[in-house]
């Protein structure tokens, strides 16, 4: 046995090591640092099971209260929180499977879904068919539609938002095929979720997220650009019969049901993501997106300006880019080594910045500077 200040003092040698959003130097990750009174509210209520609202009654209260909020963007508040954008989407494809008649064992998407649709049609059975689709622009929705007459597939899946450019399907375009064929019209809002109906307000995107009348769900992750401490989603249906379908009989518990993927669930994030919803409000996150989007559009002139780069106009704010000397891979590693921490997007071969809320314009002059130098002496500088 190891004593409690052994452990401790590991811990923060751990932590000292280990990079925090704060320091401006994570600049490809999806996640952020969380609001503090998520902290705050995580700690208070650390100890409370989210699968169990008879003996911790907060959680249905606040789930209910955080779905009005959250669900007022787009028009429903039936829906469930859930550990984070992998179970949102698996339930959505768990859900309309259960409440499909008539169709095959067959899911169809454009290729830029994320990898958690894959998952999920492994873990069900389930075949994906794939749209091939150029990853810098949404899904056609006429060859969307050719796809479903084929394949009688019992879900549809987009993307609001897409993992590695950040494109927006035309989400009321594909609505209406999904509504004309009767088939289940799932939108992996995880990424844009809480970019995508204020960037549409303000004239910014072309596309908006809503409840058309042929979407029947839409996930929007809070541990992305909610603020909210990990692990917290949020998955919203258009009827709350759909939410019966997510969950489960077990007898044994008090409710005697059971919602989600999860059994024990951190009751905390839950409780957290409340907290910083309210704390941030609507308007905070309308402010957010917009800044977000702004040095995101910075990024991309400075960028667009340096001769040896390559960068393609952002959507939402991701920022994808290679350089003309160095494999993106071998960019990304270079950058690594400067203490800059971007990630892949391995369908364009190229670097990407994800300009999250902890993303500052300083954040960015440093990259711009790390890549100069890299690139000093190579005849582009
Ligand atoms: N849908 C979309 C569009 C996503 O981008 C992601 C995750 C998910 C679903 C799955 O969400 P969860 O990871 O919450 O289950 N996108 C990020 C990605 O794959 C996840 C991530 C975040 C990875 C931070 C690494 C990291 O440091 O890049």
């Amino acid at each position: 046995m190891e004593s409690l200040d052994e452990i401790i003092s590991r811990l923060k040698e751990w932590y000292s090591r280990t990079p925090k959003h704060f320091e401006g130097t994570i600049l490809g990750s999806m996640t952020t640092w969380p609001h503090p009174i998520g902290v705050y509210a995580y700690q208070l209520f650390i100890h409370i099971n989210g699968n169990d609202p008879v003996l911790f009654p907060i959680v249905q209260e606040l789930e209910k209260e955080l779905l009005a909020m959250i669900g007022s963007l787009y028009g429903s508040r039936y829906g469930l929180f859930t550990s984070g954008g992998t179970e949102s989407n698996i339930l959505a494809l768990f859900v309309a499977r259960r409440v499909s008649r008539g169709k095959n064992n067959v899911v169809v998407a454009p290729s830029t879904v994320h990898a958690s649709i894959d998952k999920a049609c492994q873990l069900m059975g389930t075949r994906l068919v794939k749209i091939p689709v150029n990853p810098l622009s949404p899904v056609d929705p006429d060859i969307l539609e050719k796809y479903v007459r084929e394949y009688n597939p019992f879900a549809v899946v987009v993307t609001a938002g897409t993992t590695e450019t950040g494109v927006v399907d035309r989400v009321k375009d594909v609505s209406e095929i999904a509504l004309k064929h009767d088939v289940y019209l799932h939108v992996d809002a995880a990424f844009g979720g809480l970019l995508i109906p204020f960037l549409h307000k303000h004239g910014v995107i072309d596309t908006d997220l809503t409840f058309y009348p042929g979407v029947s769900s839409i996930s929007v992750d809070l541990h992305k650009n909610g603020r909210a401490p990990i692990p917290s989603s949020l998955l919203f249906f258009r009827s709350e019969t759909y939410v019966d379908k997510a969950c489960f009989e077990m007898n044994y518990l008090p409710s005697g049901v059971n919602c989600g993927l999860l059994g024990t669930r951190p009751g905390a994030s839950l409780v957290a993501s409340w907290a910083v919803v309210k704390a941030i409000g609507l308007e905070g996150y309308e402010k957010q997106a917009l800044a977000q989007q702004d040095t995101a559009l910075y990024l991309f002139k400075e960028l667009d300006n340096r001769e040896f780069i390559e960068v393609f106009k952002p959507v939402l704010p991701i920022v994808a880019w290679r350089s003309k000397l160095y494999d993106y891979e071998v960019m990304i590693k270079k950058l690594f080594n400067e203490g800059i921490f971007l990630y892949k997007s391995p369908s364009l071969k190229a670097a990407r910045v994800v300009v999250m809320p902890h993303v500052t314009r300083e954040n960015i002059d440093a990259l711009l500077k790390a890549l100069d130098k890299i690139h000093s002496g190579s005849g582009y500088d």
